[in-house]
């Protein structure tokens, strides 16, 4: 999206890693982990990092809340670490949300982590230091068309404060414009920018920022700008477009609980296999999951969160590759699970991910090519005949489903597959 004239082969190459990666970590994190969703003894419903807007917190009570933010158990590095071990490849944080707090030193404002809390230290600095030792790609979350904290920033959010009031031209040029350099000038390389709620963007708005990308050559961004830029991706949220977004990258952004920023009493938790039936879902689509954790204000990850993100790991450890670098499969979502494929060097793999096991051992794939091989993912001297015949290949499983979560079959086929025509509606899309 940088440059205007870049062709298709550039912009293929600056996509590359993003597209091999499928998999990464969102990060919700600021002043609001303090009231964790709780205002006058009230659970205040609603995403957590809202809790400003939904309970109307006047300015000047909220920023309070900075005095209590003190998250001396931040780990950056168990955080990479963590991403890392679920076999995410990139990371994209909050640096500022809408209650306009900053995670970083900025120099244009004092409401920032340096200035408003007794922790005092830049919290993005050691976190660009340990992706960068651990090779993970760093990404910065900025909202720069809604801030509650600073005057003229809430207008898309409404105002409920006169200590709100104010020129949103001001407000850009003033604030998010010289703050998104800082987060592109003072943390190394970025891998990604990710706008957020592009209402009341316009096309000059839009262009203020547009120069400051020159400052990350290759920066990959989303399409949340506004003012008619469409970015790199697209950012459907809490849910899995359905034959994904065709002629498009596509990234789906998506909440453990119910909940981005860290709430106390949201224990909404989805199961491991939810989380890994969606991410094999949207890679059998071609897009990418983005999945989210929200710390506390001490600086801890929710230990559910932890135990998901471990889990899911050691799922990736043994089937990572028929996430990464897979394109969407050939062929209309089958009964039995999901399908992912790699095509390369004359040959397509066919990744069956097996959500039910059949009962009868037969997996039916509708294409028509000759197969080369065809085994567990899991234990590759498990192999599986299959049989040819006018609705394409069945493969005869044998034995039991080595996950009962997700077993995925590589079915190695010769050439590009050649899918058998499917008439069957499809009614109910995962
Ligand atoms: C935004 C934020 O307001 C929210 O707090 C969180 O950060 C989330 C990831 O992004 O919320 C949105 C933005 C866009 C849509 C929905 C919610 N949308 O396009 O449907």
């Amino acid at each position: 999206m940088v440059s205007h004239n870049e062709t298709k082969e550039e912009r293929d190459a600056r996509m590359g890693w993003w597209r091999e990666a499928r998999f990464g970590m969102f990060i919700h994190w600021g002043v609001y982990a303090v009231p964790a969703g709780i205002y006058q003894d009230k659970q205040i419903d609603g995403i957590g990092e809202w809790i400003m807007n939904r309970a109307k917190i006047p300015v000047a009570e909220y920023i309070e809340y900075a005095k209590r933010f003190d998250p001396v158990k931040y780990d950056p590095d168990a955080w990479v670490h963590l991403a890392k071990e679920a076999g995410m490849k990139y990371l994209v944080i909050t640096s500022k949300h809408h209650d306009g707090f900053a995670l970083f030193d900025s120099k244009v404002t004092d409401w920032d982590v340096v200035d408003a809390t007794p922790y005092g230290k830049d919290l993005l600095k050691p976190l660009a230091e340990a992706c960068r030792k651990h090779g993970i790609k760093l990404g910065f979350y900025y909202s720069q068309a809604q801030d509650w904290r600073h005057p003229g920033g809430a207008a898309a959010g409404g105002h409920w404060d006169e200590a709100q009031e104010g020129s949103m031209d001001d407000y850009i040029r003033d604030i998010a414009v010289p703050q998104v350099r800082e987060i592109l000038t003072n943390y190394g390389p970025l891998a990604i920018l990710w706008w957020d709620t592009p209402t009341d963007m316009n096309q000059e708005r839009a262009e203020a920022f547009l120069p400051l990308l020159e400052l990350q050559p290759g920066i990959i961004t989303n399409n949340r700008l506004g003012g008619g830029v469409e970015g790199d991706f697209s950012t459907p949220e809490q849910h899995i477009p359905d034959t994904g977004i065709p002629g498009r990258d596509w990234e789906v952004c998506m909440t453990m609980n119910d909940t981005w920023g860290f709430k106390s009493w949201d224990d909404n938790w989805k199961s491991t296999q939810t989380l890994i039936h969606n991410l094999v879902d949207i890679a059998s689509k071609g897009g990418n999951y983005l999945l989210n954790v929200g710390p506390t204000a001490e600086g801890e990850i929710p230990q559910p969160s932890i135990e998901r993100l471990k889990e899911i790991g050691r799922w990736m450890q043994v089937n990572g590759e028929a996430i990464y670098d897979t394109q969407a499969s050939p062929f209309q979502r089958p009964e039995w699970g999901r399908c992912t494929r790699k095509e390369q060097d004359g040959k397509t793999t066919l990744y069956l991910h097996v959500f039910d096991w059949p009962a009868d051992g037969t997996l039916g794939v509708p294409v028509s090519n000759n197969v080369i091989a065809c085994y567990l993912l899991a234990d590759r001297s498990r192999e599986f005949s299959t049989i040819q015949g006018k609705e394409g290949l069945t493969v005869q499983l044998t034995g039991d489903a080595p996950d009962t979560i997700c077993s995925v079959v590589g079915l190695e086929i010769k050439g590009k597959p050649e899918v058998i025509q499917q008439d069957v509606e499809q009614t109910e899309e995962g």
